[in-house]
């Protein structure tokens, strides 16, 4: 393989852990605290998750753990969509397991959780672990969206891990994944097959977080490469002049990325789906505000612009959230007879006569191209892909009838971006192959303590990575019911940005002088080595959040 001139530093890079995890695993040992609940719907999760339902929380101190130094094998699983660092959370569990016992063997499955059910797995040897090392992507084994729901599933999976010897199971994912792990483990349980099942918290979105996940993995790398992007068409727009930018990001649901992109970049306006959601704005009111920007700028002559849309925005906008679950009730309930429909026409004729009133005006109201990409097929969890929805045109069509409906006379020339994949597969950022790397030490730790259930947490993240806190919090903690595929499942519950949250109120504080004066700051690219202020810097999501 031709390795890049960074690559090859990078392979250099040693990644920092937690001052306790720099013990050998044999010398570290959990302390469980209190009984927990669930964030909501607690009886219904404890009929469903008779073993793990109100598990303590682990952490950890420096004492004795000879079961750390007993053989083992592990599997562990890639799961969703890529984020910056999974390589090094394999890294990381690779050592911590090594030190434990250096005849222990992990087995990565290939191409996500099917890897599991289909026993496609690759033993992870030094030489291959080595290869990918403080490296973006996922591809040192590949990744899935498999939902595992099915008893049949959850057999061949015990079948396979008997037949590999492997005692536990390690789960890097987002919500929908972790979900899946916290099913897996109970299964596991209830045939009492001593089988393990940990998870790790992966996802650009940001939105696996709560009081001991203070930020998912990948997020702070995905963050950096988009602003570093926006940065960039800032200053265009501000050289040219002559442009409006529309720039949609990833993040499937939550705001997180657009907001923390935004405290990068101070754009010229940037909506949060979560403030149009509370507000409950419609899609006009929505495009009439960024009109108003839009004119006010161009009255002080400058008729260039920046901003920020998240791509989850559609399902936020009251009329469409109703329309999309309704949407997906309808396609999840009536499959067979939906996807017989000829064409898009045949499609809208029998969604008309299924749809509510509202709903169908909602559908009704919607440029051709966007209604098609809503029909698109769901995910395996059941969302809707918004990362293929056009918000970004749509938006800007409508800002334009509305400046139009102004009467004003103004230039309004709009481009469109859409950044997410571009970001997803970076070489992490420092903080994110110092925390992968943790979390995947951590999650040996975990194992080594007989813990199942259990999401890998390391906690004080604002602060320097000696002074962070590894220790382990019950999936089932996280999780409420909700409607998915037209029936109620227990979830981990997605963390949204929070209006009252120190991220959001800076945001909320600034906005306006970022709207009407040029305020564009360009934080370039990430920087790996020189001064630690620059390169070991977190997001600012986080650095808000921990002035509180
Ligand atoms: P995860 O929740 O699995 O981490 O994936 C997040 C995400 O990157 C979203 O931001 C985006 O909407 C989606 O994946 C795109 O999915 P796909 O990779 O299947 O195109």
């Amino acid at each position: 393989m031709d390795l890049s001139p960074l690559q090859t530093e990078r392979y250099r890079y040693q990644p920092k852990l937690p001052a306790l995890l720099r013990k050998n695993p044999t010398e570290i040992k959990a302390v469980l605290g209190e009984p927990t609940s669930a964030y909501a719907d607690a009886d219904k999760l404890k009929e469903i998750f008779k073993n793990h339902f109100g598990a303590p929380v682990a952490l950890f101190e420096a004492g004795p753990n000879p079961a750390a130094a007993a053989p083992r094998n592990i599997g562990v699983i890639l799961s969703g969509g890529q984020a910056p660092g999974g390589h090094n959370v394999i890294a990381g569990l690779f050592d911590g397991l090594k030190a434990g016992n250096k005849e222990n063997k992990l087995f990565g499955f290939l191409g996500g959780p099917s890897g599991i059910v289909d026993d496609k797995a690759v033993e992870i040897t030094d030489d291959l672990m080595n290869a990918y090392r403080n490296t973006g992507g996922f591809d040192i084994i590949g990744s899935g969206r498999t939902k595992l729901e099915t008893v049949e599933q959850f057999d061949k999976c015990i079948d396979v891990c008997k037949r590999r010897n492997i005692s536990a199971v390690v789960i890097i994912g987002g919500d929908d994944s972790n979900t899946n792990a916290a099913v897996l483990a109970e299964y596991f349980a209830e045939k009492k097959t001593g089988i393990s099942v940990i998870g790790c918290p992966k996802t650009i979105d940001g939105d696996l977080k709560n009081e001991y996940i203070e930020t998912s993995f990948g997020f702070d790398t995905a963050t950096k490469t988009y602003a570093e992007l926006i940065g960039n068409i800032e200053r265009d727009a501000n050289s040219a002049k002559k442009y409006w930018h529309f720039i949609k990001l990833m993040g499937r649901s939550a705001s997180h990325i657009a907001l923390e992109c935004a405290l990068q970049t101070q754009p010229n306006f940037c909506i949060i789906s979560e403030e149009v959601e509370k507000e409950q704005k419609t899609l006009m009111q929505v495009a009439k505000e960024i009109a108003d920007i839009v004119i006010t700028r161009a009255k002080a002559g400058k008729t260039f612009g920046v901003g920020l849309i998240p791509e989850g925005l559609i399902e936020f906008i009251p009329e469409m959230k109703k329309l999309i679950a309704e949407l997906n009730d309808l396609m999840a309930q009536n499959e067979a007879e939906f996807s017989q429909l000829a064409d898009f026409s045949a499609q809208t004729k029998w969604l008309k006569q299924h749809f509510s009133k509202d709903s169908a005006a909602a559908f009704d109201s919607l440029p051709e191209g966007i209604a098609k990409q809503l029909l698109l097929d769901r995910d395996p969890h059941g969302n809707v892909q918004v990362s293929l929805i056009e918000t970004e045109k749509l938006l800007s069509e409508m800002v334009k009838k509305a400046i139009k409906a102004r009467g004003e006379e103004i230039k309004f020339s709009a481009l469109h971006h859409f950044f997410g994949y571009e970001g997803r597969c970076a070489f992490p950022s420092n903080f994110d192959a110092d925390y992968c790397y943790s979390l995947g030490y951590n999650a040996s730790v975990l194992i080594a303590n007989g813990l199942s259930g259990y999401l890998s947490s390391i906690r004080n993240l604002a602060a320097p990575a000696d002074q962070w806190i590894p220790g382990g919090i019950p999936l089932t903690m996280m999780m409420n019911m909700e409607q998915r595929h037209g029936m109620l499942k227990p979830v981990i519950r997605k963390a949204l940005v929070e209006l009252d949250s120190a991220p959001f109120r800076e945001f909320a504080a600034n906005r306006d002088k970022w709207a009407e004066e040029t305020c564009y700051t360009y934080p370039g690219a990430i920087q790996y080595y020189g001064p630690s202020s620059v390169c070991d810097l977190t997001t600012r999501t986080l650095y808000f959040e921990s002035r509180k």
